[in-house]
């Protein structure tokens, strides 16, 4: 299956070289593995350990602000694991700083976003926050219903790919290292480790499913993320003070 343009969409590419792209998984799997917050088997335990009625409806009750605040720090810590991600991987710190820092800020909130899949649980349309699991009613304070609507959209789409975790690695992974962010000083050498981590993609994924599959859903994740935006801005038009006291990171990555 052909990826869309890069050298890596050249068929039999990952034939020829099947050295490098092990020895790009290896890395980049391994980076994953190391930066991912929950292994595998903590969240396989944790899966059936939902939020009571109660709980919910306590968390439905919280303040709009309380909610968000509650949100973004959740969402800062991941964020951290995603930068210590980006940081193992190879050639990654070879960027220049200002590169670094714009594929990171573009990208993290979709690297989240795929992440999610570990922590979403298509059986019951319930995602992990704070240590249970909870579906949508979970944030109804937040006032967005149609952003969270989308978000457990894409989790419930993105699971039925059922991704491996090297697949996961290697795809979010591609989506740091996207060369056509805007502003990068040297984009050419961000695609030469993009066009690298597809070859290796690429060889991991022939026998499972095409790569379009997964590339297909980067649009909605597009979408997902301006929204995003659209909601923090009008948030903070209605109270700047609360957004004034978002973690430093959080407003780093999204001011
Ligand atoms: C994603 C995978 C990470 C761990 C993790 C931490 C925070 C979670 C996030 C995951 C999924 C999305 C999440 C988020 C906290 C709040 C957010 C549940 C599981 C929901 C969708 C609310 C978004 C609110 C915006 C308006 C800010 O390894």
């Amino acid at each position: 299956p052909a990826l869309t343009g890069g050298p890596a969409a050249s068929p039999g590419l990952t034939a020829r070289c099947p050295y490098l792209a092990d020895r790009v998984a290896q890395n980049v799997v391994k980076s994953h593995l190391e930066t991912c917050q929950y292994t595998t088997e903590e969240l396989k335990r944790l899966a059936w350990t939902l939020y009571s009625p109660e709980e919910v409806r306590a968390l439905q009750s919280k303040s709009c602000e309380a909610m968000w605040q509650q949100c973004s720090l959740q969402i800062s810590n991941a964020i951290q694991y995603v930068v210590e991600f980006a940081k193992r991987i190879d050639g990654f710190m070879e960027l220049c700083q200002n590169d670094q820092i714009i594929l990171l800020k573009a990208g993290c909130l979709e690297v989240l976003l795929i992440r999610m899949i570990r922590a979403f649980n298509p059986l019951n349309n319930t995602v992990l926050f704070e240590g249970k699991f909870g579906g949508v009613q979970m944030f109804k304070s937040l006032g967005c219903d149609d952003l969270i609507g989308a978000i457990f959209e894409l989790g419930r789409t993105l699971c039925r790919l059922q991704l491996s975790d090297e697949e996961l690695a290697l795809f979010t992974a591609a989506v740091l290292l996207s060369p056509d962010r805007p502003w990068l000083t040297e984009s050419k050498k961000v695609q030469k480790l993009q066009d690298k981590i597809y070859v290796a993609l690429q060889h991991e994924i022939q026998k499972k499913h095409s790569a379009e599959d997964k590339l297909s859903k980067l649009p909605l994740m597009k979408t997902i993320c301006n929204l995003h935006l659209d909601k923090l801005e009008f948030f903070r038009l209605l109270h700047p003070e609360t957004a004034m006291n978002f973690p430093p990171l959080y407003k780093e990555v999204f001011n």
